[in-house]
């Protein structure tokens, strides 16, 4: 499958690239950096929030499906994140259509329900309630997601990513942790699951202690091998630990985050 990576340059596109060349995809990168060392695609240096910039891409040869990882990974104004997660998300939407591509899988965030209290594992069918306005626009590019899947019968599957690292790094990531591995798997499975629609899912490894529910993943063929358990004993004790456990969006929650929204 012909599959364009947009952020393909950044921490999750650059493993995810790789990942799908070694399961046998034709990746293309799309960045607005050069091609990382060893990338031997191709390559196409643009901004996905220019739909113009985004629809050139699609003409140079349109894709078979489209994975978005790209966007800034943290707090911005609220302005700032729209235009970073939901104006990307719809120049990329606008060129599949335009294209017929029918398959998009995206890279969503805990953050859209980070201010949900801890409690038992928290499903999919949970109301949004973002943390940051970082979480309200993936709350928003999941909603465009939905809206051209049901529009146009588009296949978008969102992924709400915990903590995507090489090994967990703190106590709140021996419930959140996404391996490099499972990210992988993870995109595979959303990428060829057969006609998913619109789908959410949770996007952490088979952590112990894991405070999402796995199984919208596993509906749709995602079966992570990795747990953050096996470095558990690695971990200390943190000062934030209890802070960050209160809400599922962790760091995010807390009131350093709290900013007005046009900055
Ligand atoms: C995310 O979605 C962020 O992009 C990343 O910076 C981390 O905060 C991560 O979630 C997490 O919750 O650990």
């Amino acid at each position: 499958m012909r599959v364009l990576v947009a952020g393909a340059a950044g921490s999750i596109g650059s493993v995810v690239g790789t990942g799908l060349r070694e399961l046998g995809h034709d990746v293309a990168g799309l960045d607005v950096r050069p091609a990382f060392a060893g990338f031997d695609g191709d390559w196409f240096v643009a901004d996905c929030t220019d739909g113009t910039a985004v629809r050139r891409v699609f003409e140079a040869g349109a894709p078979d499906a489209v994975v978005h990882l790209a966007g800034y990974p943290g707090e911005g104004s609220l302005p700032e994140s729209f235009t970073s997660h939901v104006v990307s998300t719809a120049a990329l939407l606008d060129a599949m259509v335009a294209h017929e591509v029918r398959r998009i899988v995206y890279a969503s965030s805990n953050h859209a329900v980070g201010l949900t209290p801890r409690q038992e594992l928290l499903g999919t069918e949970v109301r949004p309630r973002p943390d940051t306005f970082y979480g309200v626009a993936k709350v928003s590019a999941e909603a465009l997601l939905q809206l051209y899947a049901d529009r146009y019968g588009i296949d978008a599957v969102a992924c709400r990513i915990g903590s995507f690292q090489p090994r967990p790094l703190s106590t709140r990531m021996l419930s959140t942790w996404l391996s490099h591995a499972d990210a992988v798997h993870m995109v595979q499975a959303g990428l060829t699951a057969p006609s998913p629609g619109f789908h959410v899912l949770y996007g952490i490894s088979a952590n112990t202690r894991a405070w999402w529910d796995l199984e919208p993943g596993r509906a749709i063929g995602y079966e992570p091998g990795d747990d953050a358990e096996d470095y558990a004993a690695d971990i200390p004790a943190g000062a934030d630990d209890e802070a960050e456990g209160a809400f599922v969006g962790g760091p995010f929650t807390l009131p350093e985050h709290h900013r007005p929204a046009l900055g």
